[in-house]
């Protein structure tokens, strides 16, 4: 009660403060003065989270009793982030807390920058999956995140010698304040072992008995996810593994000694390290036990809390609704029917409508080396019950294709979930999910009308975009307070929770004033990550000059190369024509490579040593500098959003789905400078061309020529002399001390034929001058200050439509059919 009071409706400070030096008294036997950061993070965030424990309780509570529809989201990735400010923000108690440990001389970003990012996710898909949360709490909507609590989350990045290093990253060590362990909704998993089939004597039903097989028992932990301003807090499920030995030591009495020691080994790993591989699909078997150890445990929990309630389990679909974030959980599909025909007894028929009727599917790329195809050996072997099953919905599926298109083979080949010794995880979703979305508009038209054309046709009403969003509360609220707090003077605080009525900034672009105001935040916030780049990287940077930047996971398609050749373009200019006019820039990029992707290390190397050629070089009078943020992640991506003037959105067309850094961008007055790719052209849409700098092919010219065996970029190069020079420069040992084998696997991406697939297969070198020709745009109107004051202040202004309770909203109208849940504030324990 007394810590509740301390947040309702008036922030009691003084209650806040005792709360918190309790907790340093009894976590570390301190006093205040004494005690650490990181213990001062612990003691607040215990602090904070007593008052959300209130509101979570109370939430569930109303959802158990409203007896509200839930969504289900399943995701092997949440790219949370840190949870202290965001928490603090939804609670609208940041500026409060803030102040009153001011009043104790504790500075809370000192405090905020002791919490370890929770990287349970990779990049765009993992984050999506975090807004998402958010944004289904701060609606009033009843949602689970279900997850995997990885003791290893996304690696940390060092760049050694411009060289990316791969280090774990232990974000538990010294624990998490906010999570609590749910042993009492611990589920066995089972993998592996033989099916043995029996006619149940009674009932005369099959019976399938799985036997000789492994299993782990699943634990789930629950954190917390706070709804904006609204007392809702909903629950992000993620699970642990732990051996089973000590429910059965019988094997262990019977002398089954290395059976107990595999189980205890297989717990710890099935729950290690999150995959750091974006885009990438390689058959490894423990992944697919990752994927269904955490949908096993979650089904099984999800069934068990329904069936508390209702009776009959063939409604399920009223009450639930399971998204499945990409194919990484469609194992959902076949397991649920396990769970259905074998543990609650339904029929096929029955057990498939409720399943049909129950899932959905959103694909995230088209990329095709990111398609999950698992080996049927493998697969058979480690699921032998869920094989089973999928065969049965394949056998049903290939008869339906078979009276659809009678005599066209060629169908089944394409449509069948299992193929060539493979199972065919889309096909699948695709198969049994009511709904299948694409995350941008060009994206879904793609889906439709090319990767996934032949299902479009023959069920085209299961079909629809839900082009993806970013929370406004962590991406402008948190990350930008200068901003937010200007926008709120100009407008109200009514953005924060309804991002359309930013578009009421829309006047305030032809008031001077106003531009002026919206111009010296960008200013601040550019001094703020010149701070940041002193501190970690040592380098000077202007923060006059124009911050370009291209933050992301490192990948051939998202082309930061044609980014760094073309700043080795500019090098040259500069060095040949020292007298021409130059606007001062500052190229920053972040990103991570995966730990075997060759090419995009070598991409790293580069750009750090184009950095230390560049930033070393007196004679250029520092109009150029190139910094190479290490470990970019989410933390640090809110720093770099707000201080950004330029916005590098450039991979080649019909590659990205999506990409929601464009939108954390655009939010914070930012310019694109990017391909129609995308949710780009969505922005762009918003924004107006005049306020982007759009270039290159478009994705039909892309696709035209990948359907002719792609292009020539041999003859680009000996026309282009300019072009010729830096690719050359790959090799001459210009940016590495003489080496000419540095960047080798570099040019022949480019060039060379030798290469297993085509030369320059992302038309970097096709794409050059008119990317050159783009960034000539850019100094062009940022030299006109007035000018460019009005775009980046309309890029603000137009981002309503990229809020992720937008695309919620969408998803419940169109997919998963939910109402809204009232949750009453604690305000009954004033009086
Ligand atoms: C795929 C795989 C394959 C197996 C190994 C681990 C792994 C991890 C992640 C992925 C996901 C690839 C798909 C993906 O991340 N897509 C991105 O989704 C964003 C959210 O919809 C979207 O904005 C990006 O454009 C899209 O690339």
């Amino acid at each position: 009660k007394e810590n509740k009071r301390m947040f309702s409706k008036r922030f009691e400070k003084a209650a806040f403060k005792t709360a918190v030096k309790e907790n340093v008294k009894t976590l570390y036997r301190k006093t205040i003065d004494e005690a650490t950061p990181q213990q001062l993070f612990q003691a607040v965030s215990y602090a904070v989270k007593d008052v959300i424990i209130d509101d979570w309780i109370e939430t569930q509570k109303r959802y158990d009793e409203t007896d509200a529809k839930t969504v289900y989201y399943m995701s092997m990735e949440f790219l949370m982030g840190r949870a202290l400010g965001n928490n603090l923000i939804n609670m609208t108690a940041y500026k409060d807390v803030k102040e009153a440990l001011e009043e104790m001389n504790i500075d809370l970003n000192v405090i905020e920058d002791e919490e370890p990012d929770a990287a349970l996710g990779n990049g765009g898909l993992g984050r999506l999956a975090a807004c998402f949360l958010d944004s289904l709490a701060t609606l009033n909507y009843p949602a689970y995140g279900c997850g995997i609590r990885y003791r290893y989350g996304m690696f940390k990045q060092k760049i050694e010698n411009g060289y990316q290093v791969e280090v774990p990253d232990n974000w538990l060590k010294e624990g998490n304040p906010f999570e609590i362990r749910r042993e009492e909704y611990a589920k066995e998993v089972r993998f592996g072992g033989n099916i043995r089939f029996e006619k149940d004597p009674v009932t005369g039903k099959d019976k399938f008995i799985q036997e000789n097989y492994e299993s782990v028992m699943a634990v789930p932990y629950d954190m917390p996810v706070v709804g904006y301003g609204n007392h809702v807090v909903n629950t992000l499920r993620v699970w642990d593994a732990k051996p089973i030995t000590d429910f059965k030591l019988d094997e262990f009495d019977r002398g089954n000694y290395h059976k107990a020691v595999e189980q205890e080994n297989l717990a710890k790993l099935i729950v290690d390290v999150l995959y750091p591989n974006d885009n990438h699909y390689s058959g490894k078997e423990l992944r697919l036990k990752q994927q269904y150890f955490f949908i096993s445990a979650s089904l099984q929990a999800l069934i068990a809390k329904y069936k508390k309630k209702h009776g009959d389990i063939r409604k399920l679909y009223e009450k639930v609704v399971i998204q499945m974030n990409d194919t990484h959980p469609t194992v959902a599909v076949p397991e649920l029917m396990r769970l259905l025909i074998d543990v609650e007894g339904l029929s096929w028929d029955e057990a498939w409508e409720v399943t049909s009727k129950t899932c959905a599917y959103t694909n995230h790329t088209i990329m095709a080396e990111a398609l999950e195809k698992w080996p049927i050996d493998l697969f058979s072997k480690l699921l032998p019950r869920i094989y089973q099953i999928v065969q049965e919905i394949d056998r049903r599926f290939v008869i339906q294709v078979r009276e659809t298109y009678p005599g066209n083979e060629e169908k089944v080949r394409k449509m069948a979930i299992l193929m060539d010794g493979q199972v065919r995880m889309a096909n699948m979703a695709i198969i049994a999910g009511f709904s299948v979305n694409g995350v941008a508009k060009l994206h879904t038209e793609i889906l439709e009308k090319q990767e996934l054309k032949d299902f479009y046709q023959m069920m085209p009403e299961k079909f629809n975009n839900k082009t993806n969003g970013i929370t406004q509360r962590r991406f402008l609220a948190h990350g930008n307070p200068l901003l937010a707090d200007w926008i709120t003077s100009k407008i109200g605080d009514g953005w924060i929770t309804d991002l359309s009525q930013i578009s009421k900034l829309k006047p305030l672009v032809e008031d001077e004033e106003a531009r002026r105001e919206f111009m010296e935040i960008k200013y601040q916030n550019k001094v703020r990550l010149a701070k940041y780049i002193k501190e970690h990287n040592g380098i000077d940077v202007d923060p006059r000059s124009i911050f370009d930047i291209q933050v992301k996971r490192l990948h051939e398609y998202k082309r930061q190369l044609l980014n760094i050749l073309h700043i080795m373009y500019l090098y040259n200019q500069i060095k040949e024509h020292p007298e021409m006019s130059f606007y001062p820039r500052t190229f920053i990029f972040g990103a991570k490579a995966a730990a075997g992707y060759l090419r995009a290390k070598e991409t790293i190397k580069l750009i750090n040593s184009v950095a230390d050629v560049v930033n070393n070089d007196r004679s250029i009078n520092g109009k150029l500098k190139v910094v190479f943020i290490e470990d970019y992640r989410v933390s640090n991506a809110e720093i770099l959003f707000a201080a950004a003037d330029v916005s590098e959105q450039i991979s080649t067309a019909s590659k990205e789905a999506s990409g929601t850094g464009n939108m954390k961008f655009m939010l914070n007055g930012a310019p694109t400078l990017g391909t129609m790719d995308g949710a780009n052209v969505e922005i762009v849409q918003e924004v107006g061309e005049e306020n982007a700098f759009i270039f290159g092919l478009s994705s039909q010219e892309v696709i035209n020529y990948e359907n002719n065996g792609g292009y020539n970029p041999v003859d680009i190069y000996f026309n282009d002399w300019e072009i010729k020079r830096v690719v050359d420069q790959l090799m001459d040992g210009t940016y590495s001390n003489g080496d000419h084998n540095m960047y080798i696997n570099l040019y022949n991406s480019l060039l060379n034929t030798q290469c297993t697939d085509r030369a320059d297969t992302y038309f970097i070198l096709k794409d050059f001058r008119s990317y050159a020709d783009a960034q000539k745009r850019v100094e062009e109107a940022y030299r006109d200050q007035q000018k460019w004051s009005k775009m980046a202040m309309l890029n603000t202004a137009c981002s309503g439509k990229f809020t992720s309770d937008r695309t919620i909203e969408e998803y419940v109208r169109d997919i998963w059919h939910l109402e809204k849940v009232e949750v009453p504030s604690g305000q009954d324990l004033f009086d």
